[in-house]
């Protein structure tokens, strides 16, 4: 096994035993055994199954400002950051059960989404809310009697609130009836993809694995999400970009964004470029629900050239976020390492 499978099987290892704890709380309310099977079936098709980032980045990143590395954190300590990492996933798959419903998706993690799962339908709803649940009773079992306690739930609490808002925008922008592509611009993309998509993807597993570490005054978690926030939006038009122009096999689930007419990355670039007939395809084909229109649209980003702009965009965001990286200050403890980690796993990502 090579020592990126060994970290990674040893963070489901994790998993599997927070599995049992979660059961058991249900044993002990008398919850009848079809639910409980239920709640572990929703857990598991929902929590594991992806790249494990966002949860793997609390672990390194507490390494990293502990002078130390995962694989050399005794049983104990390890146990305690992996739990914040599942709390993370936990709240991923909250987001994505739910999320998939709303884009009205297929697939996800190469696997037909959960509320399309036979039998599931409808229940999908509260078994996303039981994902949530589940971080809170994690919490508090392991971490209650932390001084650091209600900054995480505070903290879980706020960027849980900013992804919704995000959310909202995303879909409130995207009307399902009529497509009006004024309502577009590149500033709202900015504040969807930093609302749904930032904040609990890049700064909630950094600022998380700071508190444990004791390095969490007001002005390092600041400088980290100066950084942060627009390392999450690009990792955002990244996943607008794949949407179009990724294969499912690649990214694991097939694009909606064209027939959501969604305010993607992409269709604000063919906007901000096209020609009058350029536009007046865009007008008549973004946003419908067929294949031919979602290929016309398609073709037509081709021609635009948009993978290129992506590309020169790719660039000069990675550019600018390593030079702002050079600017963090490390005296109270705060390492340049952890931000040069994320951004590693984030260039030319292609998944
Ligand atoms: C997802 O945005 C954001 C959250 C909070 C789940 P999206 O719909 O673009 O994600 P995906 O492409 O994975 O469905
Ligand atoms: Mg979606
Ligand atoms: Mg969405
Ligand atoms: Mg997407």
């Amino acid at each position: 096994m090579s020592d990126k499978a060994a970290a990674k099987q040893r963070f489901i290892n994790v998993f599997d035993g927070l599995v049992e704890e979660l059961k058991e709380i249900l044993i002990s309310y008398k919850m009848p055994q079809e639910a409980i099977d239920w709640f572990v079936r929703n857990l598991d098709y929902n929590t594991p199954g992806g790249k494990l980032n966002r949860g793997l980045s609390v672990v390194d990143t507490y390494a990293i400002l502990n002078n130390t590395t995962a694989d050399k954190l005794s049983d104990e300590e390890y146990k305690k950051v992996a739990i914040l990492g599942w709390a993370i996933e936990l709240l991923q798959a909250y987001f994505l059960v739910a999320d998939d419903m709303m884009d009205q998706s297929k697939t996800r993690r190469g696997q037909p989404c959960w509320y399309l799962v036979e039998g599931v339908n409808n229940i999908a709803i509260n078994d996303s809310f039981m994902l949530e649940g589940a971080i809170y009773v994690l919490l508090k079992k392991h971490f209650r009697q932390d001084s650091y306690y209600v900054d995480l739930l505070d903290l879980f609490h706020e960027v849980t609130f900013q992804t919704e808002l995000g959310q909202l925008l995303d879909l409130v922008t995207a009307d399902e009836e009529v497509v009006d592509l004024d309502k577009f611009s590149l500033a709202k993309h900015s504040f969807i993809v930093i609302f749904k998509t930032a904040y609990y993807s890049f700064y909630l597993p950094v600022a998380l694995s700071m508190y444990m570490s004791g390095i969490s005054s007001e002005e390092d978690l600041k400088q980290v999400r100066g950084i942060l926030i627009p390392l999450g939006e690009y990792f955002q038009i990244q996943d607008d970009y794949l949407d179009c122009f990724g294969t499912p096999e690649q990214i694991g689930k097939i694009g909606t964004d064209i027939k959501d007419n969604k305010c993607s990355w992409v269709v604000n670039q063919a906007l901000l470029h096209a020609s009058p007939e350029q536009r007046k395809l865009l007008d008549e084909n973004y946003g419908k629900k067929d294949d031919v229109s979602e290929q016309k649209c398609k073709d037509l980003f081709n021609e635009m050239g948009i993978s290129k702009i992506y590309h020169e965009y790719e660039e000069s965001i990675v550019a600018k976020l390593k030079e702002q990286i050079e600017q963090i200050d490390e005296s109270r403890g705060l390492k340049k390492e952890v931000l040069y980690a994320f951004l590693a796993k984030v260039y030319k990502r292609s998944k």
